[in-house]
């Protein structure tokens, strides 16, 4: 799907390895196990979604084909698309598909001004150079909001076109920070081993979570680069990059209680990763896997220092990360403070707890039994009560959405 893996991949038994960082001094999450329940159903590959900043309890959701729908609080869907995007987008595979619309974020005075961000895959640039795949847009556009929310494809302010070596890693996680800046993921390009050296290069956005100011211009760019981004005075480096050496960060959060970034990071053969994301931070691709050195690696930058993910687990346990939220809503007290993220295409769950950047291992708290779903993403309400998108067996078709609750 969006993320990173062929069928085949899918298939392949990783080797065991260790399953979290073991660190004693939080307790244990004794993690709650959940129970899923049945929300919609009827989307198609449904990727993310989005409470409306209004009392009204409509969400919008985003699809990979492009179509963005409103939702009603009771799961009913409105007839025509709030958005559709596809006469701007490369025509998408019938078959196993990375590309598509993957990212979208609310601006957070979204409720007065109508912006929002997206990404996704527009045909190849003219100027592109000869055998590279498509052009990542980052683009904004502004809708009509009130009874209903409409949007004129006219309104699109594009804010990066990236042209991308291959049809995968794509990245596409976008969320605003408590900074108000956007955060940004961005794929290393495929396709396997990072062969353009993109996660350690500094002059590329590729392979990064990167962080911009969308709330001005500047320099004739549509966005500003915020002035304590980590690498501003390096010349040799991007000033958006926020965090490097990452592959694949299909999805990221941000802890509305404490502010931290969440990523899971997209694996290669053998280990998925989540990591807690810092101002600065290497999270080691491709010289590293996981907590591992990888063995089709470059050897990276003398005195360089990689950060080990908080949780991984090996390939016989699942084989491509959706990072999720820190749970913060009210109805599940046993819930509280749990970061959950899952397997796609296992369709396991996974639960811990950090304070500060010392977390306890992860704990199974759901797992499939029967059924087909791939957890696509997590999506966070107002009220902080968490959904899960979900393909439905096979790659971009049918979807659901899953609410999440504990089990009694
Ligand atoms: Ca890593």
């Amino acid at each position: 799907m969006v993320k990173c893996k062929s069928l085949s991949q899918w298939t392949r038994i990783g080797l065991v390895g260790l399953l979290s960082s073991f660190l004693w001094l939080v307790p244990q999450v004794h993690a709650q196990k959940l129970e899923l329940k049945l929300l919609a159903s009827g989307l198609t590959a449904p990727i993310h979604l989005e409470e409306l900043p209004d009392a009204s309890g409509r969400f919008l959701v985003v699809q990979q084909d492009g179509l963005v729908k409103l939702m009603g609080a009771d799961g009913s869907v409105q007839p025509a698309p709030v958005m559709d995007l596809r006469s701007r987008m490369l025509p998408l595979a019938n078959d196993f598909e990375e590309r598509g619309l993957l990212g979208f974020a609310l601006h957070p005075q979204f409720a007065k001004n109508g912006r929002f961000f997206v990404s996704y895959s527009a045909p190849l640039r003219d100027a592109a150079p000869q055998n590279w795949n498509y052009t990542r847009r980052i683009s904004e556009f502004t809708a009509k909001t009130g009874n209903t929310v409409s949007v004129d494809l006219q309104t699109e302010r594009v804010l990066l076109a990236l042209d991308w070596p291959s049809r995968k890693h794509n990245g596409g996680a976008m969320a605003f920070g408590p900074d108000g800046m956007l955060y940004l993921s961005l794929g290393d390009g495929g396709a396997a081993n990072d062969p353009h050296g993109n996660s350690q290069n500094m002059a590329a956005l590729l392979g990064k979570i990167i962080r911009i100011d969308v709330r001005r211009s500047e320099g004739g760019e549509p966005y500003a680069i915020p002035a304590d981004n980590p690498f501003v005075d390096n010349p040799k480096a991007a000033p958006e990059i926020w965090a490097t050496g990452l592959r694949n960060v299909w999805r990221m959060s941000f802890d509305r209680k404490t502010g931290q970034l969440y990523a899971g990071d997209v694996g290669q053969n053998a280990y998925e990763e989540v990591d807690l994301i810092v101002k600065g931070g290497n999270y080691g691709w491709n010289p590293r896997e996981g907590l591992h050195a990888f063995d089709k690696g470059k050897p990276g930058t003398a005195g360089a220092v990689y950060i080990d993910p908080i949780a991984e687990y090996p390939h016989d346990q699942g084989v491509s990360v959706t990072g999720g939220f820190v749970y913060r809503g009210g109805k599940w007290p046993s819930l509280q403070g749990v970061y959950l993220y899952a397997d796609y295409a296992f369709g396991t769950i996974w639960g811990l707890r950090c304070n500060g950047d010392r977390c306890t291992p992860s704990e199974v708290v759901w797992q499939r039994q029967g059924g087909k779903s791939m957890w696509s993403s997590f999506g966070e309400l107002n009220n902080g009560e968490l959904v899960l998108c979900a393909f439905d067996g096979t790659e971009s078709g049918p979807g659901s959405l899953w609410m999440i609750q504990a089990a009694e």
